[in-house]
Parts: C-alpha cells; sequence; structure tokens
C-alpha cells in the first residue's frame, strides 16, 4: 500500500454540468474532511442514521459545502461520498466530490485538498494503485484506457470484456494447465527411479497442444483479425496523380475535407481522417499523387505517403478508368505485395471509361470496385468491400477477448516455449531442460497480467492513461 495520498481533477477541463475530483490513499478520508462541512443536517459523524462514530458510511451521497478551512469561506455547493478501502477503485479509501465544472471552482477544490496533505497525481495513478492493490490485472488495467479511447460500439465491447477479466481468465486457466504439466514433469524428475509411477511424455505433450497451443492461437489471431477496433482501421488511399483520390476521400468521409482541383498533384502532404463505417473505426489517409518525375515537394510528399502505405491495414489503390495502367501503377503495385488491397477504378463515368484501360491479368485476384467519386456512386460497394476485408467483426463482437499489441507478444512468447516443451516431450529430451520451457510459458503468461512486466512496461502503460484516471 502507498503511504501518500493523492488527489486530481478527474473530469475533462471545460464547463459542463459537474466535475468531480477524486482523493485516494490512507489519509483521504481525513483531508477531504477537512474541507467539507455537510448540511444543512447534522452531520455524519454525529451518530445519525446508524452512521459509525468514525464519520462518512461508505459509498452514501452526502450534501454540503467545500469550505476554506481558517477562514469558513464558502467554495461551493457538492456533493460528496466516501469509498472505503478495500471496496473502491484503488483498493484504498477514496473520496469523490461532485462540484460544478467549473474550472476555477474545481482547481480551488484541488489546491484545497494539497493544503491539507494531498499530492497531485500522476497520470494513470489512480488504476495504476488498482493494480498493485490487486484490484486488477494489467489486461485490465490496459482496458480502461481501451474503454476511454472507444470509438465504435465494437470497440467498447471488447474493451469491457476486458475490463471485466476476459483475457485474464483465459490467461489463467493456460497457466493452470501449464501448472498440472509441469507439477507432472516435476514428479517424473523427483521420482524417475520409481517404476511404479508411470509418466506418459506422449500424451502430455498432447495435453499441451489440445489445451494450451490451441488457445493461444486462437487469441493470437484474434489480435491479428480485430486489434484494428482499439485505433480504427488504418486505411490508405493512394494512386497516380488527379486519378480522384482526395474525390474519393471526401466521398468515404462524407464532406468536402480534401482539396480536388483538375491539376495533378494538388495533393502534397498527406490528409488523415477518422469517420466510423458500418461499425468500425476507420482512420483513412488522402495521399500525394505517386509518379515517376516528381518535383522536391512531391518528392517529400510521396516518402511520406510510403511510410503510411507501411503501416496501412488496407489500401485504396485508385486508378484512373479513362487511361491506361502506367508504369508508376505496376510499380506501386509491386511495392504492395503482402498488404491487403482493394483495386479502386474511379472514374468510370467518363464516356472513355475503360477503353483504354485494361486491368493486368496479375491483378485479377485482387478485389476490385468501380466508382465515380465525382456522381458518388460506387462508394457503397466499395465500404462494403472495405469492410468485408477488416475482418470478422460484421458478425457477434459482444464478449470477444481481443489481446492487444503487447499482450499478443506474451501470448506469442508463452506458444514459442509451449511448442519446444511439446516437442522435447516427444523427442524423449531431458525433463529439466522440458521444465525449463514449461516456466519460461508461464513467465510470459504472468508478463502479460503484470505478475512479472518489468517497471518499464508499467511505465509506459500508466503514462498513456489522463491524469485523474
Ligand atoms: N469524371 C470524373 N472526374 C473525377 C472523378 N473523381 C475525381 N475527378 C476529377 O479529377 C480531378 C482530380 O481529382 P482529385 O480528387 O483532386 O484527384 P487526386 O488523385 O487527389 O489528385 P492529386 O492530389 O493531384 O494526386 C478533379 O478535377 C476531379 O473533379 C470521377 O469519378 N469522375
Ligand atoms: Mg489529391
Amino acid at each position: 500500500m502507498e503511504d501518500s495520498t493523492i488527489a486530481a481533477i478527474s473530469t475533462p477541463p471545460g464547463s459542463g454540468g459537474i466535475g468531480v475530483i477524486k482523493i485516494s490513499g490512507p489519509c483521504a478520508i481525513n483531508i477531504a474532511r477537512a474541507i467539507f462541512r455537510p448540511g444543512p443536517r447534522r452531520p455524519p459523524w454525529s451518530g445519525d442514521e446508524g452512521e459509525n462514530k468514525e464519520g462518512f458510511k461508505s459509498r452514501r451521497l452526502y450534501y454540503g459545502h467545500i469550505i476554506e478551512p481558517g477562514t469558513d469561506r464558502v467554495i461551493d455547493e457538492v456533493l460528496f461520498v466516501v469509498m472505503r478501502k478495500p471496496f473502491s477503485y484503488t483498493g484504498e479509501d477514496v473520496v469523490e466530490i461532485q462540484a460544478h465544472a467549473g474550472a476555477l471552482v474545481l482547481k480551488t477544490i484541488l489546491s484545497l485538498l494539497i493544503q491539507e496533505g494531498a499530492r497531485l497525481a500522476e497520470p494513470g495513478e489512480f488504476t495504476r494503485r488498482a493494480f498493485l492493490n490487486g484490484r486488477i490485472d494489467l489486461t485490465q488495467a490496459e482496458a480502461v484506457i481501451d474503454i476511454i479511447n472507444a470509438r465504435s460500439p465494437a470497440a467498447m465491447d471488447m474493451a469491457i470484456t476486458q475490463i471485466m477479466g476476459g483475457l485474464k481468465q483465459a490467461v489463467t486457466s493456460l497457466r493452470s494447465a501449464l501448472a498440472d504439466v509441469l507439477g507432472e514433469i516435476e514428479a517424473a524428475i523427483d521420482f524417475s527411479d520409481d517404476a511404479d509411477i508411470p509418466f506418459h511424455p506422449g500424451a502430455l505433450a498432447d495435453r499441451l497442444e489440445q489445451d494450451v497451443v490451441r488457445h493461444l492461437q486462437t487469441l493470437i489471431r484474434r489480435h491479428e483479425d480485430e486489434d484494428f477496433l482499439r485505433e480504427g482501421l488504418k486505411v490508405v488511399i493512394v494512386g497516380g496523380p488527379n486519378v480522384g483520390k482526395s474525390s474519393l476521400m471526401n466521398r468515404l468521409i462524407n464532406r468536402e475535407r480534401a482539396i480536388v482541383t483538375e491539376i495533378p498533384g494538388t495533393t502534397r502532404d498527406f490528409i488523415e481522417e477518422s469517420f466510423i463505417m458500418q461499425g468500425i473505426p476507420i482512420v483513412v489517409t488522402d495521399t500525394a499523387g505517386m509518379h515517376e518525375n516528381p518535383d522536391p515537394i512531391e518528392r517529400i510528399g510521396i516518402e511520406k505517403a510510403w511510410e503510411h502505405v507501411v503501416s496501412a491495414d488496407l489500401i485504396l489503390f485508385t486508378m484512373d478508368a479513362g487511361r491506361p495502367v502506367t508504369p508508376a501503377d505496376f510499380a506501386l503495385f509491386q511495392r504492395l505485395e503482402g498488404k491487403k488491397c482493394i483495386l479502386v477504378i474511379n472514374k468510370m463515368d467518363l464516356p472513355q471509361a475503360k477503353k483504354l484501360f485494361r486491368l493486368p491479368q496479375k491483378w485479377a485476384a485482387v478485389p476490385k470496385v468501380e466508382t465515380s467519386a465525382l456522381y458518388n456512386r460506387g462508394i457503397d460497394a466499395l465500404k462494403d468491400q472495405m469492410a468485408a476485408l477488416a475482418g470478422d467483426v460484421a458478425g457477434d463482437t459482444v464478449h470477444r477477448i481481443v489481446p492487444n499489441l503487447r499482450q499478443k507478444q506474451g501470448l506469442e512468447r508463452c506458444l514459442a516455449s509451449t511448442r519446444k516443451a511439446a516437442e522435447g516431450l516427444r523427442q524423449a529430451v531431458p525433463l529439466e531442460l522440458i521444465s525449463i520451457d514449461v516456466r519460461e510459458a508461464i513467465e510470459a503468461l504472468a508478463e502479460v497480467t503484470g505478475e512479472r512486466a518489468g517497471k518499464d512496461v508499467l511505465e509506459n502503460i500508466f503514462s498513456r492513461f489522463c491524469i485523474g484516471k
């Protein structure tokens, strides 16, 4: 347990209905009580309504005023709630003050609390304490960020499943399966001379594969298929100059965001926008047209476009149906290998559409959509195709466990060690060595839940929180 008491404004800056100040730590109740005057009824510590002599009843809302100790100046009219340990977010004594949401009012209350002995909370410190006090594991702490950042119902479902311990439970049961196997291996090592104790390495290897490897693979695949729901599917529009990339971007986000002109080379820098499409959060990027003789500014734009392509989940490779495929298009297509891609054949409204345009035979396997960004045609078909390629999210995403990148990497380490152990069992590797692999597999899981996560890992996670969470 921490011995300091921390305080922060937990609601976002700006004016609103109410603003919440949160205090957590061993002196939370005393510090908050020093600036709170309940009323107009008798104070809670007077023994009213069955409260104990020590003061506030846990999780009951009290009405009253914040006053400046010493001067008795009334700062605000508030609601006040105490959550005694361990039944609070942090697992410590917590007080929440619901005040009016003016910036000055909240800051004044906060500074009174600091005067009384609290210190300002660091970003994520409440959640960090919840983690350190064993209220939640690391996967649940990470899910707190996910739920705050969730931009689609699917992302929200995913986050709440994880906050409620979905991944934690999955990892715990994998761990106990591994621990069982380790127990048997250790027993076999200890009693290796005892012929009466049967030991079947093949059966144990089967069990590792059945109970551990299979589940790990499913979880890892979930990350690959659905992690984009967290940050949004990264869609990048690329193609030659003037093919209608910016027009397409504007159609997708349904507003005239990017500049469109008939002059090739209009877009020089990239333009990024977010929107929700069929429940999927999308981050779409429009880029500079790629061609072979760019001027110095275009060249920088094209380099930036490539950076986006590298990290993209999906490419919309846009072409002009009114003219033949160019050598630059061929070069571009080649560099897109291994990327999920949709060929967008735009300007289908032109009278010369598809007269000279021929799609190379080799590209036939890539999904294609014909559009007219100018007349807003084919855009719905394009969105359907994008959704289809986004992954298996159209289905039931409720209660779905989707590990994030850090968690997936831990699961992969666990998978590698488990596989090594299973192989070792089949190939009669000395049991002492196999037990090391199984232990490593267990440790990898302990990193996922945070029991063994390094300081830098924790630092990295909690620094992504806002102050007051
Ligand atoms: N006929 C027709 N014209 C289009 C279509 N889409 C875009 N255009 C026109 O093509 C020209 C270029 O459009 P942009 O959207 O700026 O093309 P871009 O690919 O972003 O061009 P750069 O940024 O210069 O690489 C503009 O005059 C558009 O109005 C279409 O579907 N049909
Ligand atoms: Mg453009």
